[in-house]
């Protein structure tokens, strides 16, 4: 055994759960089993080839439920976050399609984590909403889909709602309606930033070409009345890249000189120095859709999808509570995440730069649950008309939620970008740095290229939302890091994660540090309790405390990680 370092479990309190978390389009497999329908996940990485090159059942969870349910309970975890497919329940998505084996299948999952004594934290959608809806109105995009969600999630509470006391509406909105309809790398694969949009009334808007990289470029400069208060002609003059931080004092964990490689050498197969985005994604040519999709200009897509999930979500909470909560007597929320997003430095400009990237993020969903409305941030830069508006449902959505899901993996540096708006990117005005005068923003680099460890950012984080949204209970829904794929000659890296436990360790601490400072913080899921599918990465990043032989049957074994939090659990 490991030791456990500084964090010890009772620190935490006998009430804080300790969980790790997965979702089903992730772990399953057996896509084609048991009447199961498809997903845009489905037909999304079926086009990208992103399975290769171990097939789409290198994780078979669908068959191994039982035996990651033991690896849990032996590591001591108190619950488990995983995700219910809504395709498999409802293949078509309607209600009138109800499959049986589906619902079967959660059946037996939530038998035996209850045998166990794991208390299960069941999301409805992670990511995978049917693909028959994405062909009849276009999903998401549709406000439809609303009552679709909610037919599926009545049966869910039916069926399961005996045994789930922590139900979770959506995971990460803001990344499904980003990467989905912004840069195109997630499902449904549909781009805001290239896409054939023409239209004279709209000439004047900004739209990145396919061979731009929207994060480095310089938008044109035009004066917006954000400039008027902190107008100075020498700041102007100045280049913020250049700027050494100043306001934030250092620590231990984030001002460290950067380190090319980890310790373990494990960072071999990283894309560089070069995110400088909350979502880096290169930005691909957009997928051509394979009929018409019905809304015109695509800069407003990932705002009629948010504004569609939080509908979903808000109608699923009402449903809930109308319906089942004063009987199964459970709780309901919804799982956001963020980055932490602090100002490349003192200047005003730059501290306002990161308040408008937070409330274009985090501030887009939480907003409207807390208080019923977008952030003022939105609604005074969102290009005009096409920040949906609430209305009466406004009265529906306030106060959504019993608990937050708070899902954080790593920090940014923010900039202003002058920009006259037009689409997603371009409206929130904000240039992200991964480094201020050469030195990185956390020093423990993801194999996937976009997390840099830094761990003080869950506190901050934790504690702005007490401060700013009323103090409402938390659950640290996800939080890891992920290492590249291997080979047989060099599993023994995989296995010995040391890098994970110091990620894990720091922010561990700094949950407790948020937790003595008043949050309402009542437990931690590490992303992930095994290796899986890594969405656009496919299996080329393994966030795992649980390492997956995928060419050897899936056979699970445990990291060094999984040791070190079994003694810290037992402690
Ligand atoms: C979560 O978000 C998901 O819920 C989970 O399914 C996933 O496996 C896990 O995290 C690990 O990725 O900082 O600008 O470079 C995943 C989606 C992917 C969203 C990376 C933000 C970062 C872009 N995230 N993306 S950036």
């Amino acid at each position: 055994n490991v030791p456990a370092g500084f964090v010890r479990r009772k620190d935490f309190g006998s009430d804080f759960i300790f969980g790790s978390a997965t979702s089903a389009f992730q772990i399953e497999g057996a896509l084609g089993e048991d009447g199961r329908g498809q997903s845009i996940w489905d037909t999304f990485a079926a086009k990208k080839n992103l399975f290769s090159p171990y097939g789409e059942d290198a994780v078979n969870h669908y068959k191994k439920y039982e035996e990651d349910v033991k690896i849990m309970k032996d590591i001591g975890f108190d619950a488990y976050r995983f995700s219910i497919s809504w395709c498999r329940i409802l293949p078509t998505g309607k209600k009138e399609s109800r499959n049986q084996k589906g619902i079967d299948f959660y059946k037996r999952l939530l038998m035996n984590l209850k045998t166990h004594g794991m208390e299960p934290f069941v999301t409805l959608l992670h990511f995978d909403p049917p693909q028959a809806l994405e062909e009849e109105y276009d999903g998401f995009l549709n406000r439809k889909i609303v009552d679709d969600f909610c037919d599926y999630a009545n049966i869910c509470f039916k069926e399961f709602g005996d045994q789930v006391k922590y139900w979770i509406t959506v995971n990460e909105p803001a990344t499904f309606a980003t990467l989905g309809y912004v840069y195109g790398t997630h499902a449904p694969g549909l781009s805001s930033l290239n896409a054939n949009y023409s239209d004279s009334s709209s000439s004047k808007k900004q739209l990145y070409s396919s061979s731009t990289n929207y994060a480095t470029s310089v938008a044109p400069y035009l004066p917006s009345d954000d400039d008027n208060d902190d107008h100075d002609q020498d700041e102007e003059a100045a280049s913020d890249d250049d700027d050494e931080a100043s306001i934030f004092p250092p620590n231990r964990f984030s001002v460290h000189p950067p380190k090319k490689n980890d310790m373990m050498n494990m960072s071999s197969g990283v894309k560089g120095n070069s995110v400088a985005s909350p979502v880096s994604q290169e930005v691909l040519p957009a997928t051509v859709p394979s009929k018409k999709i019905s809304v015109k200009d695509p800069s407003e897509y990932p705002y009629l999808v948010a504004h569609h999930q939080i509908l979903a979500h808000a109608k699923v909470v009402k449903l809930y509570r109308d319906n089942y909560q004063s009987r199964q007597k459970g709780k309901i929320g919804i799982v956001l995440n963020a980055h932490q997003l602090i100002p490349l430095n003192k200047r005003k400009r730059n501290q306002k730069a990161a308040q408008r990237a937070t409330d274009f993020s985090l501030g887009w969903f939480l907003d409207p649950i807390v208080n019923g409305d977008y952030p003022e941030n939105m609604h005074k830069y969102v290009t005009k008309g096409y920040l949906p508006e609430f209305g009466a449902d406004k009265y529906m959505v306030r106060g959504s939620f019993d608990f937050i899901g708070l899902n954080y993996y790593t920090a940014r540096y923010v900039s202003r970008q002058a920009s006259d708006g037009g689409n997603y990117i371009t409206d929130q005005r904000a240039k992200f740095h991964v480094k201020r005068k050469g030195v990185y923003i956390g020093e423990e680099q993801g194999a996937a290229g976009w997390i840099y460890g830094y761990p003080r950012g869950i506190m901050d984080l934790l504690v702005y939302i007490k401060e700013k949204y009323n103090n409402p209970l938390i659950y640290v829904a996800e939080n890891g890091i992920d290492d590249p794929d291997d080979d047989s000659s060099t599993h023994w890296k995989s296995f010995y994660d040391q890098r994970r436990i110091v990620y894990l360790h720091d922010h561990l601490s700094f949950v407790g540090q948020a937790k003595q400072q008043g949050v309402n913080v009542k437990g931690y899921f590490v992303w992930s309790l095994l290796d899986n599918f890594e969405w656009d990465s496919g299996f080329k990043s393994r966030f795992g405390i649980t390492y997956v032989d995928y060419d050897n049957g899936s056979k699970r074994c445990p990291k060094l990680s999984a040791s070190w939090l079994k003694s810290l659990l037992a402690k």
